[in-house]
């Protein structure tokens, strides 16, 4: 299917993530992260608007394993807003592993939403964070531009850019998700659940020629 529309007015372009800590060499390595960069950088310039979301932790932040003794990256605890992932310490504000990969198009960008910058919530969503009540402002910011129709890519594929797409979809976008310009962490088969949880909330999982890019 071919439909310059969900790149047209009206529509917004998420880029997630797409940070150094998350490719190859980074903290938090999302397996061919570097990959979509070509992809990605397609749709930014099909875009019509653009929107880039940045991860961007304190130093000490509640969901970096080495804060919590005994406990390993890819360990789930239990915190105020339920099951918490660990993760290796990453994006911390101002280093270079939270900068954007050098080879993103940046300059198209509008907005720039930085998440995750309390110190006790994890917040994998452009919308909200892990809380599932603080709001970003993000869906304020879109519905004042007149935007019904979100894209997602970036990374990681099975947490932020899922995160990002479940929550627009729920918010009352229509949402299409760029798969070759995603890559997937897949801890515990969260890939496939994902992928399901996305299909079952009418998301549509496209591709960059689906898109007519
Ligand atoms: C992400 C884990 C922790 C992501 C961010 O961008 O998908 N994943 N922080
Ligand atoms: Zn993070």
């Amino acid at each position: 299917m071919t439909d310059t529309t969900w790149l047209g007015p009206g529509a917004v372009l998420l880029v997630i993530d797409v940070q150094n800590d998350f490719c190859p060499g980074g903290a938090l390595a999302v397996p061919g992260g570097d990959a979509i960069l070509p992809a990605v950088n397609r749709l930014v310039a099909a875009a019509d608007l653009v929107v880039l979301t940045q991860d961007w932790h304190p130093r000490k932040h509640g969901s970096f394993a080495s804060l919590h003794k005994g406990k390993a990256p890819f360990d789930t605890i239990e915190v105020a807003y339920g099951p918490q992932t660990l993760w290796p310490d990453h994006c911390v504000q101002g280093t270079s592993g939270a900068a954007f990969h050098e080879d993103l198009t940046t300059d198209r960008a509008a907005l720039i939403v930085r998440k995750g910058m309390r110190p006790s919530v994890d917040s994998y969503s452009a919308f909200f964070e892990n809380d599932r009540t603080t709001t970003t402002g993000l869906d304020g910011w879109l519905r004042a531009r007149g935007v019904s129709r979100v894209v997602c890519c970036g990374l990681a594929y099975d947490f932020c850019v899922a995160y990002s797409a479940l929550d627009a979809r729920r918010l009352g976008f229509g949402v299409a998700v760029v798969d070759d310009a995603c890559a997937a962490i897949d801890l515990g088969g969260s890939k496939g659940a994902q992928t399901e949880a996305m299909r079952k909330a009418g998301i549509e999982l496209t591709t960059v020629a689906g898109l007519g890019v």
